[in-house]
């Protein structure tokens, strides 16, 4: 009699978001360019592909279009070893975005409105999926895509929690994608709520209008271990009800911005799996976000 199939391993953390296509404009404004770059987007898949860049496990969870994009997104994030849990959608396109680079910070333009992953809603993830992940993580900007996305991070919690699964929110606010009444009460609720919750003091402060990582402390004084990164100074991390731990960023060559917040939270918690000491997992965020601001993909370099 042959052996019964082993299992598949569950993965260790679930990132649920959407990604989309991205094309980013070379050498000129996206106005006046003739080339651009085609890849793609996405700050949880972005979270997804960092941790297995650190040598965890991960998945990340999705709709996607049944469309070339789609087919591109997927295509990518498995080539970067991580799990698809996606469900395909016939009726509705794979979100794209437009960026126009800068080092400072860049501009982005969505096309997203009515997505695929846009009509996530609860009970997308089935909660006995989620048995035995250690972390699921999604960010602001998924309960921002629609109503039926904001009730399945909703569930999302509830589930996770009810597997033993630590909860991990990056704030994340886009502007873009809705007014900042609801962003400063969502975005409140659903850091506050979580195990972990990762925040840069500059949109805190725009948000909340919170100036000090005190202050943002005080704004969130349920989260389990609120991370408060602020840019080139450092990150300070604040544990229940322990002394904050700061660990200052280290001295890089910005190139491009976009997708160092995804790379911090993905090394923060891909050492947090490890175990790392609170300090170690604040300077493995800053080592992880460092890869991606020094290139210009949201993405660390393969390889
Ligand atoms: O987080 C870096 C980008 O990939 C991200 O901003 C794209 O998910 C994205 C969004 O909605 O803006």
């Amino acid at each position: 009699m042959s052996p019964a199939p082993s299992p598949t391993p569950v993965p260790e953390v679930v990132c649920v978001g959407e990604s989309m296509g991205l094309v980013t404009a070379l050498g000129a404004p996206l106005a006046e360019t003739e080339s651009a770059a085609l890849g793609l987007a996405g700050a949880e898949g972005n979270v997804a592909v960092g941790l297995v860049a650190a040598g965890r496990t991960a998945a990340w969870a999705s709709r996607l279009g049944d469309d070339p994009i789609g087919i591109r997104i997927s295509t990518e994030l498995q080539r970067r070893g991580v799990e698809l849990w996606v469900e395909t959608d016939a009726d509705a396109p794979t979100g794209v975005m437009f960026k126009d680079p800068g080092t400072e910070s860049s501009s982005v333009y969505y096309y997203r409105r009515g997505s695929a992953a846009s009509r996530m809603a609860a009970g997308f993830l089935d909660a006995s999926r989620l048995a035995g992940v250690r972390v699921v993580h999604t960010t602001g900007i998924t309960p921002a895509l629609s109503e039926s996305c904001r009730a399945m991070v909703d569930r999302l919690y509830v589930d996770a929690r009810a597997a033993g699964a630590l909860v991990s929110f990056d704030v994340n606010d886009r502007r873009a994608l809705w007014t900042m009444e609801d962003a400063a009460a969502t975005l409140t609720r659903f850091a506050d709520a979580a195990d972990i919750a990762f925040v840069g003091r500059d949109e805190a402060e725009r948000i909340w209008g919170t100036a000090t990582p005190t202050e943002i402390r005080a704004h969130l004084p349920h989260c389990g271990l609120l991370i408060v990164k602020d840019g080139d100074i450092g990150a300070t991390a604040f544990p229940g009800d322990d002394e904050p731990v700061f660990v200052p960023a280290p001295r890089v060559e910005v190139v491009e911005p976009v997708g160092a917040g995804d790379a911090f939270a993905a090394g923060f918690l891909a050492a947090t799996l490890d175990g790392a000491a609170l300090a170690d997992r604040l300077a493995a965020g800053h080592a992880a976000a460092a890869r991606v601001l020094t290139t210009h993909g949201d993405l660390p370099p393969l390889g």
